[in-house]
């Protein structure tokens, strides 16, 4: 057995599933090795951030890692914007870099030498470089035990090429997992008399407790103590619709939220940092907790929150069932130019239940969402980290992690040509996943912040610089290019055709939604 090998074995037996990889000659023993573990399926991505966003997507659906394999300091480079979302999103990932044998990387000169801790460091929150093959089990085991610490982490291991070709013993066993650690009684008695003692409160939630048991609990707390339920704009995963108490999304820009928090005179916070905006605009508060709002901390990520919500509910007596979403089955759009609107209303109508969405809509989102919260019961992953380009690589893992379950990847036209190689994967892997482009030919946003962060007077080649024409973008043909079946809607009408024909056919798929570059 060699290095690589007794590494593949380990990760297998710790429980990796997947690995999403882009190899290089560094990683041909790693490769040869998946041919001899079973329990590992390799999934070729044709750029790293697919491999990258594709982890995290597994991750956000499974609670578990998946592993990357990637080609030195330029591989994991590539890969690196995805990865901070995930990191973001404090999701689980494994990253296997294959570097230079160690008797080669003394040669500066050699093409791919790079500073590969330095570049590798950057986004990991557990980076070891192994040093030899028989290390190289301990160490795989060692880095999915850092991947699966609560709430979840970015383990990177460096695997040189003779760590990884010379002889190895055999593979490590799993090594235990940290799981969420269990709040303080003491932390829940002073939340329960603070939602006891009349104030205005919010509890703002986010990480796993925005599954199932967590959103009912939170039900209960809100419907007994009539405090508001926040998740944050960038939430990595939230289970909604109907059945589930709602839980509204704080706004994107910076006044919607002033707006959206104002009043409130206590926030309690679950899982979730305290609000600031994404962005600084010039005159505008970066941190928009309103002032003598009282900020208190029931769970830390990487606490137990689901737990936490439920020994609040118990300890304020919050027994009744909280109110939930009935669906809204809004009316099909009368036949018209698409806008984000009408393509919510349809999606609403026809998506299944237990459908995953996959979202990088930007200026189409709220749209989207006004209808969907309303619609069956479904989960939905969003960007988390700005790094945009994110949809469809997490689709293609959320596709894997799900194949019972029907996936939707919605995308501007813009985010959407960061991570297009990601429809050949869902081609080859035969993954059910409709891609969905946003195609308003322009990046819309950055038409808004230009006013709004105060750039006056744009002239023709700042203006050209948002926009996607010249020439437009053809996502049916690159689509079709990729092996994915693909078409373009232009009015209600045939959005809803394709749309439905979508939902009751397995595979990928892409419609290009032409949308005007309206402001959201
Ligand atoms: C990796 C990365 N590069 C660049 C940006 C800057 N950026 C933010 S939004 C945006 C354009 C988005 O356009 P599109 O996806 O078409 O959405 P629209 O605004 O049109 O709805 C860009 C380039 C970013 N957020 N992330
Ligand atoms: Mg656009």
């Amino acid at each position: 057995m060699n290095g690589a090998e007794s590494l593949v074995h380990t990760l297998a037996d710790s429980g990796i599933e997947v690995c999403f990889g882009n190899p290089g000659t560094s990683e041909m023993h790693f490769v040869a090795a998946l041919d001899r573990e079973p329990k590992m399926r390799g999934v070729l991505c044709l750029f790293e951030g697919v491999a990258a966003g594709a982890a995290d997507g597994y991750a956000r659906m499974t609670g578990k890692p998946a592993a990357t394999l990637l080609h030195l300091g330029p591989g994991f480079a590539n890969a690196i914007s995805f990865l901070h979302n995930a990191r973001k999103a404090a999701q689980p990932v494994v990253n296997i870099v294959g570097d230079h044998a160690i008797s080669h990387s003394s040669y500066a000169q050699a093409p791919l030498t790079s500073d590969i801790m330095a570049i590798t460091g950057s986004v990991s929150d557990w980076l070891h470089s192994c040093q030899s093959a028989q290390d190289a089990a301990a160490d795989g085991a060692r880095a999915v035990q850092a991947a699966r610490a609560a709430p979840g982490q970015i383990a990177t291991l460096v695997l040189p090429a003779d760590a990884a070709w010379n002889d190895a013993m055999a593979p490590a066993r799993p090594l235990p997992v940290t799981p969420p650690s269990p709040v303080d009684s003491a932390v829940i008695d002073r939340v329960a008399r603070a939602l006891q003692n009349g104030k205005r409160t919010a509890l703002i939630l986010r990480g796993a407790c925005l599954q199932q048991a967590g959103v009912e609990a939170a039900g209960r707390i809100a419907r007994h103590s009539g405090a508001r339920l926040l998740h944050d704009y960038f939430t990595p995963r939230i289970t909604r619709g109907e059945g589930m108490a709602e839980i509204e999304r704080i706004p994107y820009f910076a006044e919607e939220i002033v707006e959206c928090i104002k009043g409130l005179e206590q926030i309690v916070l679950v899982g979730a940092p305290a609000p600031v905006t994404f962005f600084a605009y010039p005159g505008k508060l970066s941190w928009v907790t309103p002032d003598g709002c009282e900020l208190l901390t029931l769970a830390q990520p990487q606490e137990d929150a689901t737990g936490a919500l439920q020994a609040l509910a118990e300890a304020i007596g919050a027994r009744a069932p909280g109110l939930v979403v009935a669906r809204v089955i809004p009316a099909m759009p009368i036949h018209a130019p698409l806008d984000a609107g009408s393509m919510g209303a349809i999606i609403a109508r026809l998506i299944p239940q237990g459908a995953i969405g996959c979202d990088d809509s930007l200026t189409a989102g709220p749209g989207l969402h006004k209808f969907l919260r309303h619609g069956p019961r479904h989960d939905w992953l969003i960007l988390t980290g700005g790094a945009i380009g994110h949809a469809p690589p997490m689709a293609v893992g959320a596709g894997l992690a799900c194949p019972d379950r029907k996936v939707i990847a919605v995308s501007g036209d813009g985010a959407a040509m960061y991570s297009l190689q990601a429809l050949w994967t869902m081609a080859r892997e035969k993954l059910d996943v409709v891609t969905i482009i946003c195609a308003n030919r322009s990046y819309n946003i950055l038409n808004i912040e230009l006013g709004r962060v105060g750039a006056r007077n744009p002239g023709p080649k700042t203006l050209a610089m948002l926009d996607l024409h010249n020439p437009t973008l053809d996502f049916v043909k690159l689509a079709q290019g990729m092996g994915v079946e693909a078409s373009r809607a232009e009015t209600t009408t045939e959005f809803a055709a394709q749309f439905a024909d979508a939902m009751q056919t397995r595979g990928p798929r892409l419609i290009e939604a032409v949308l005007p570059a309206a402001p959201a």
